[in-house]
């Protein structure tokens, strides 16, 4: 009964933006496609078996009382030594899953689980939400920005970001007091890229439900060079409709038409119904060219929560891949995959002929999906994809719940991994993978769920950390 349900949703959502505006291409939306059966599955990029190597434990973390949603953050190399550190965060809920005001810290441990001991004193935030890994202050050591919302909830408050410069290899200071504006912002997404051209980093910074106490619009971080950022207001950089908070989710800095000058791509809110749009960038800090980037299968109730700028079919053009979720009886739900090809400048929806089906029968049970990230996980040259999501990699069997990894065939075609490769047995052991570098290789941190079984369901009390290399 509830498949059917769901079935018919499903299509009516279809029809429905079958109707809609495109501004982006002539033709509507990609269908989503019959899912994969087991026989398009091939087999994991290469053996292994999960490791755990680190637990987190709100506990001991500032929140006693939380039953937090445990999140990898970023996976940067922090000594330069040619192996990540892990950064973990713990999104502040309590036992009832409402989000409470109560920071916890966060935690910082190399690739073989033993503490990250270049930081004195971790930062701490209520809701961690995105991490941008750059080298901020030039000195060849991977630093890192964290947009921070805060209270995940009704007043929306915001938070202070963070930042983390190194002080040479292997040492970090928190300087989010001294080197970013003191603003509680509801920052949603970031990236970095050098927007004027002077050879350093700046941060695009995405606020989202009324841009917290500060009350703040998209905006830019200005480098001085050394890792120090002035606020610099979106007004000052890009078209009036794109600056207002909540329009979007996050955004990419990339050069997308490989003229020299940095791009922006900013990923679009169905709260809104505001398709992803493309910004060029004028090498001198103005992104005033708009491109409005095609609806995904989901419509105008799409909320795109990553957009990727990657060359998937190594033609020398860069395509884009966007990562959507939609309203499946609740917004940010469900699964969904965008591949946009670069075919002489114009991005045109070719995710049927690129991808696998993606017309899954349970996208009500999928919740949110963050992140999609390419690197090349077979070795081949070719950049392959994981997603990053709070599900499971698959419940108990091929087919339960959406490929979270594709591997490129050389032509920009991807296929699923069979989603029992993390985890032979139930499962989920493999959530919220993330690429990351252990002595040269690329390989993935995903985490299981610590806490305990209680009268009311699971009490979660932080993550396994495992690495699958
Ligand atoms: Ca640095
Ligand atoms: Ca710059
Ligand atoms: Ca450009
Ligand atoms: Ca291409």
């Amino acid at each position: 009964m509830r498949q059917s349900i769901i079935t018919l949703s499903l299509v009516s959502v279809v029809l429905i933006a079958g109707c809609m505006e495109n501004p982006g291409g002539a033709s509507g939306p990609e269908p989503l496609g019959q899912q994969p059966s087991a026989a398009d599955y091939v087999a994991g990029p290469y053996a292994t078996r999960g490791r755990v190597i680190a637990t987190t434990d709100a506990r001991q973390l500032g929140c006693p009382q939380c039953s937090p949603v445990p999140r990898i953050l970023a996976t940067p190399d922090l000594d330069g030594d040619g192996t990540s550190e892990i950064v973990m965060t713990l999104e502040s809920f309590d036992t009832n899953e409402r989000a409470i005001n109560i920071p916890t810290r966060m935690v910082i441990v190399r690739a073989n689980g033993a503490p990250y001991r270049g930081i004195s004193q971790l930062p701490s935030r209520v809701h961690a939400r995105e991490a941008v890994v750059g080298d901020f202050n030039a000195d060849g050591v991977d630093d890192l920005f964290v947009a921070a919302h805060g209270l995940d909830t009704s007043p929306f408050p915001g938070e202070q970001n963070v930042l983390l410069l190194s002080n040479g290899a292997g040492r970090h200071i928190d300087v989010s007091q001294s080197n970013l504006p003191q603003i509680d912002d509801m920052a949603h997404g970031a990236a970095a890229g050098d927007i004027d051209s002077d050879g350093d980093l700046d941060i695009l910074v995405v606020t989202g439900a009324g841009g917290g106490a500060a009350r703040a619009d998209n905006y830019l971080l200005l480098n001085d060079g050394a890792g120090r950022f002035s606020f610099s207001g979106g007004r000052n950089h890009m078209p009036a409709n794109a600056v207002p908070d909540n329009r979007f989710l996050t955004g990419s800095l990339a050069d997308v038409n490989r003229d020299g000058n940095i791009d922006m791509l900013l990923a679009g809110s169905g709260d809104e119904r505001q398709a992803s749009v493309l910004l060029y960038g004028d090498g001198e800090g103005r992104f005033d060219r708009r491109v409005t980037l095609p609806r995904s299968a989901f419509g105008s109730q799409t909320w795109t929560t990553d957009i990727d700028v990657v060359d998937i079919d190594r033609d020398g053009r860069r395509d884009l891949v966007l990562l959507n979720t939609g309203n499946f009886g609740g917004k940010y739900r469900g699964l969904n995959i965008q591949i946009l090809m670069n075919e002489d400048g114009q991005f045109v929806d070719r995710s049927s002929q690129h991808l696998w089906g993606q017309d899954w029968s349970g996208q009500s049970r999928y919740n949110i999906a963050h992140n999609i990230t390419f690197t090349d996980l077979n070795r081949d040259g070719a950049p392959d994809f994981v997603v990053q999501s709070l599900n499971p990699v698959w419940e108990r069997q091929p087919g339960d719940l959406p490929a979270q990894i594709g591997i490129n065939d050389g032509s920009g075609n991807f296929r699923p991994v069979t989603p029992n490769w993390l985890d032979a047995n139930d499962g989920f052991n493999a959530r919220q993978l993330l690429p990351a570098r252990i002595g040269g290789r690329n390989v993935l941190v995903g985490h299981s769920l610590f806490g305990q079984a209680t009268e009311n369901g699971f009490r979660t009390y932080g993550q396994r950390l495992t690495v699958y290399r």
